[in-house]
């Protein structure tokens, strides 16, 4: 995978890239990442200036086309085909891991970061293959929205993971959340780790995290179960826990 960022800030998004994971598969050779400043491709009587006034009054500025598209047209011509270019707005499509696994699939991504008020709609409409939000929040600028996007893209990569960390075929959609997790020491702070993890049982180790997996996405993201792939054993114990609470009706 190849990244291309368009970026006001080409600083913020090489030294968050280059620690993690990430720089680690990209020192490996299996991404590539560089940061195209948008301000280098300003007319050269605007001083590199990018932004301008928008048209109909209202506060604050507005990127202009004309530095977007040299950026944009630059990156494009050096990659040479066709490239799918993602534009971080909070218009965008919200961000999930469906979309990471999608993007994966590509062999250079363009990721398009807006400042101020946005950009000027006729670029956007030229250039942009698909708008990506990463959240219902507000947010300064689209470099930390690409950053998250690359995070979460890169880890669906072949290889960036190693065998213990895999995901690759791991699903969003169809999981729950993640059961507890608890290591040395036995008791911290008076709190002893759950006995079961201690019993050396396996399989009632599997089921109590099993459960826990339940009983937790149950409490913090109902929703999920709506979409989670349960077993018959797995929809016994959703009723059990259904059964107890008609017990709490008052
Ligand atoms: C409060 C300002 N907003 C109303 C005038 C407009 C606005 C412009 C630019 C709000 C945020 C931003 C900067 N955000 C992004 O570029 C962004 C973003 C976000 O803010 N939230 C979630 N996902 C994304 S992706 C890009």
């Amino acid at each position: 995978m190849n990244y291309h960022v368009l970026t006001l800030f080409p600083d913020m998004i090489l030294q968050g890239m280059h620690t993690s994971i990430i720089g680690r598969a990209m020192e490996k050779g299996l991404l590539t990442l560089e940061a195209v400043d948008i301000r280098d491709f300003a007319e050269p009587a605007r001083k590199r200036r990018v932004d301008d006034y928008p048209y109909g009054g209202g506060a604050g500025m507005v990127m202009q086309a004309q530095p977007v598209y040299g950026a944009w047209e630059d990156t494009v011509a050096r990659i040479g085909r066709p490239v799918r270019c993602v534009y971080l707005t909070p218009q965008g499509r919200p961000f999930c891991q469906e979309t990471a696994r999608e993007l994966a699939k590509e062999e250079d991504l363009i990721l398009l970061c807006g400042h101020y008020e946005g950009i000027d709609e006729r670029v956007i409409e030229e250039i942009v293959t698909d708008e990506i939000s990463i959240g219902d929040y507000v947010l300064t600028g689209g470099e930390l929205a690409a950053m998250v996007v690359m995070d979460a893209v890169s880890r669906m990569v072949p290889g960036v993971l190693t065998n213990d960390q895999s995901g690759v075929d791991e699903s969003f959609s169809e999981a729950l959340l993640e059961y507890p997790q608890y290591t040395r020491p036995e008791i911290w702070h008076d709190k002893p780790v759950p006995p079961i993890l201690l019993s050396g049982h396996h399989a009632n180790v599997d089921l109590w995290r099993r459960q826990q997996s339940i009983l937790r996405t149950r409490e913090r993201r109902p929703e999920l179960l709506k979409t989670a792939v349960l077993d018959k054993a797995d929809r016994k114990y959703l009723a059990a826990l259904q059964e107890e609470d008609q017990h709490l009706v008052p």
